[in-house]
């Protein structure tokens, strides 16, 4: 096991229906470690450049609409394996083709309205952390369930 950072942004649509809690929720309960989070109102400059891989795509101007329409929240996990583990529980990208017991799978319907986004793979997790926050804004702390969670 490795042990990472990976960034979550929880979409406009989710703060909007109020399923930010329960978003967090599902993340703390899986024994994650929140090390940094922020409400951020999304400049068409962070929006293009958190989406730059999708640049000249036909959903990419639908995309950076999307989340500049409301504030989002943005985090930062860490722990072992989050990267693939944050994917895992988020679902596919397509929520009608999301499990169900997923994030995308319980809660939307539509691509352009899939709830929330997590880094996929350790360069994008780096790239994004760097792009959303500032290194001071990362907190180093111990959690008391960190024993516990581990073998
Ligand atoms: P991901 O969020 O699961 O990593 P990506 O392929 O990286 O999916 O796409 C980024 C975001 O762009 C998606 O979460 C979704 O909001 C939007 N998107 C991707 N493909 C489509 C599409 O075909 N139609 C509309 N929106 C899309
Ligand atoms: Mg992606």
């Amino acid at each position: 096991m490795t042990k990472e950072r990976t960034f979550v942004m929880i979409k406009p649509d989710a703060v909007q229906r109020g399923l930010v809690g329960e978003i967090i929720r599902r993340f703390e309960q899986k024994g994650t470690k929140i090390v940094a989070m922020k409400l951020v109102s999304v400049s068409r400059e962070l929006a293009e450049k958190h989406y730059e891989i999708h640049k000249g795509k036909p959903f990419f101007e639908p995309t950076v609409k999307y989340i500049m329409s409301a504030p989002v929240v943005a985090m930062v996990l860490e722990g072992n394996d989050i990267i693939e583990m944050v994917r895992t529980m988020i679902g596919k990208t397509d929520p009608m083709k999301a499990e169900m017991g997923t994030i995308r799978g319980d809660f939307c319907q539509f691509i352009g309205r899939n709830l929330v986004h997590g880094s996929d793979g350790s360069d994008t997790a780096e790239f994004e952390i760097s792009l959303w926050f500032k290194p001071e804004e990362i907190s180093k702390y111990t959690k008391i369930d960190e024993r516990w969670l581990q073998e």
